[in-house]
């Protein structure tokens, strides 16, 4: 049988430089709401306990690196064959293999990395979208031990070396997408005889054999990690369920299997969000910015942005999946595990903060950094560490009974004071720590917590636009791609009408003057106005341009302490086309 694809295929999707709608976007991830089923939570125990997993995206195009007759592709590396990319035709991807031999892929060493990077476990790319299996398949030829020189399996190696290391180990696998195999979704039509083929022909001869073989040579596997489902129909997507449940059934399965079938949600690629979410999720993102290795990324995540990243999922509930990319000859770029490995460092020294940590209840990062919590602990991750010496923290109702600032040599007590629903941390001027100094609070309970926004007195506070109340204007999140494939997202207030306002509650500890600016996207000159109820009104006009830049607005006065509805609105302009990201509000020493 075959199946349409959707009006917008998800190949043109792909293609697209504009914002996608979100329900496209849904649809190619499968991102919808997973249900949260008390056997998934049970099965999730090494996902929920880790937070923290490797990511890895490795196969023939590996050895491309995104040049292709001395052209460099600029995009994710693992669609080099697509037609939006190198546009490889099929038989001549296919010979690649002849020349695929990995020589320096060392399962044990990235195992290491791995531990030493105080991840988890590692899911592995078994096949991607280009239809090379990694593993040796005997349901189809193209396979990395048939095919290639190498000769050899390298995914029993890593199984192996997980088990070892005490690392959790799991595939990705491809399912809808197939480019090589006919019949396989976005592939040839017609197999070699010229006949035509059908997603059945693909599902029968390949894909679920294939699904047998990857849940069932490789002993127990943590994880099954479907990807891109667009349309695939739910009677597959069943059987696909089924053989896992049966061949593995403590795995899990990704939300990206599709039509809600999984265990858990896969947020959109490198997507970080902003707000709690609830249920089991994940994010996954990588530590340049390709997938698979590209010779050219060099844009790497330093260890403060990846443990940001890290403990941002955390605080928001979730858990992080960071991939590396190894080259054709199977090496690991060194920057990535340098970075990797000098997060880790870190991790080992304050697993508390990670580990089978819960959300934040503030729901939000704070302006110096995060909050994760266990049982009745806070532990207050400061990456930017106040001069001012003192530490901020909005809306604690909890009683403390201790704080410490934790240290790798030494814990220091500390002390603090509360005034007008605050407490404020009496901080060292020097932070003990280069990445992020962490606090430790034990409260005479859980966490009782305000969660309404504070502004804080020392540090710039960044406030976005997803956590407005909006009248007469739109907030929706908006996707789009940088390069081919990069994802960014963003929620913004777009499409202002006269009289539409985006409106925060907001709290403020020190009175006085602060220092606004707007975050924001649009066409030419705009004119914003920003509103204190029963305040101060400020406006000014400042220039927009395509990408998201941040403007001062001007100054805005908060006579006393407590609290204020704070509103932003666009005034002049091309105002259906402004895209309100942000307002931040800077104190003025
Ligand atoms: O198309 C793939 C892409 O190559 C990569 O594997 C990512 C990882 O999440 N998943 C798909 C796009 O979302």
């Amino acid at each position: 049988m075959t199946y349409k694809l959707a009006a917008i295929p998800l190949i043109a999707l792909l293609a697209t430089t504009a914002i996608v709608p979100a329900q496209e976007m849904d649809k190619m991830w499968g991102t919808s709401v997973v249900k949260l089923r008390a056997e998934n939570a049970k099965r999730g125990q090494l996902f929920a306990d880790g937070n923290y997993a490797m990511f890895i995206h490795w196969g023939l195009y590996s050895q491309l690196a995104n040049k292709v007759n001395g052209k460099t592709y600029y995009g994710i590396g693992e669609w080099i064959m697509n037609k939006n990319m190198a546009n490889i035709p099929v038989a001549e991807y296919k010979s690649l293999a002849k020349t695929f031999n990995p020589v320096k892929f060392d399962a044990m060493k990235i195992a290491q990395v791995a531990k030493d990077a105080g991840m988890k476990y590692i899911i592995i790319t078994s096949k991607h979208h280009d239809g090379f299996a990694m593993y040796h398949s005997k349901a189809n030829a193209f396979n990395i031990v048939d095919a290639t020189p190498f000769k050899r399996d390298p995914m029993k190696d890593l199984a192996t070396a997980c088990r070892k290391l005490g690392l959790g180990f799991g595939f990705y696998y491809s399912h809808n997408q197939d480019w090589t195999f006919p019949g396989g979704g976005n592939g040839p039509k017609t197999d070699e005889q010229g006949n035509p083929a059908t997603f059945d022909d693909y599902f029968e001869k390949k894909c679920l054999p294939q699904i047998k073989e990857i849940t069932s040579q490789y002993g127990p596997i943590e994880l099954v990690w479907f990807d891109t489902p667009g349309r695939m129909p739910k009677k597959y997507v069943e059987e696909l369920i089924s053989v896992v449940r049966k061949n593995q059934p403590n795995a899990l399965i990704s939300g990206r299997a599709g039509h809600g079938l999984g265990d858990y949600r896969t947020l959109g690629d490198m997507e970080i969000p902003r707000q709690n979410v609830a249920g089991l999720w994940e994010s996954v993102d990588t530590t340049n910015d390709s997938w698979a290795y590209a010779w050219y990324d060099e844009y790497w995540k330093t260890p403060k942005e990846i443990l940001r990243r890290l403990i941002s999922c955390v605080g928001r509930g979730g858990t992080y999946m960071l991939n590396i990319g190894p080259r054709g000859d199977g090496s690991v770029p060194e920057r990535a595990t340098r970075s990797l490995r000098h997060a880790g460092e870190w991790i080992r020294r304050y697993p508390q903060v990670v580990y089978a940590a819960d959300a934040s209840p503030w729901k939000h990062a704070l302006p110096w950094g995060d909050v994760t919590v266990k049982d009745n602990k806070l532990f207050l991750s400061v990456f930017e560490w106040p001069t001012s010496g003192k530490l901020y923290l909005p809306g604690l109702r909890s009683k403390i009974i201790s704080a410490q600032l934790l240290g790798d040599k030494q814990t220091t007590a500390i002390t603090h004071q509360q005034s007008n629903g605050w407490t404020i941390f009496q901080l060292p001027p020097v932070a003990p720590e280069k990445l992020a100094s962490v606090i430790e609070v034990s409260l005479d309970g859980h966490p009782n917590v305000d969660p309404t926004l504070g502004i804080d007195p020392s540090i710039k506070t960044d406030v976005l636009a997803e956590l407005a109340q909006v009248k007469g204007a739109k907030l929706a999140q908006k996707h789009w791609m940088e390069k081919f494939g990069e994802w960014k997202c963003v929620h913004r207030v777009h499409h202002w009408t006269p009289g539409s306002k985006a409106t925060w509650e907001v709290d403020v500890i020190i009175p006085g003057d602060y220092n606004v600016s707007l975050t924001y996207s649009g066409e030419g000159r705009l004119v914003w106005g920003v509103d204190i109820k029963g305040g101060e009104h400020i406006q000014n006009q400042q220039n927009s341009s395509h990408n998201y830049q941040t403007f001062p607005i001007g100054w805005l006065n908060f006579p006393k302490p407590g609290r204020y509805h704070v509103s932003v609105s666009c005034l002049k302009g091309n105002t259906e086309a402004a895209s309100l990201k942000a307002i931040q509000f800077t104190p003025i020493p």
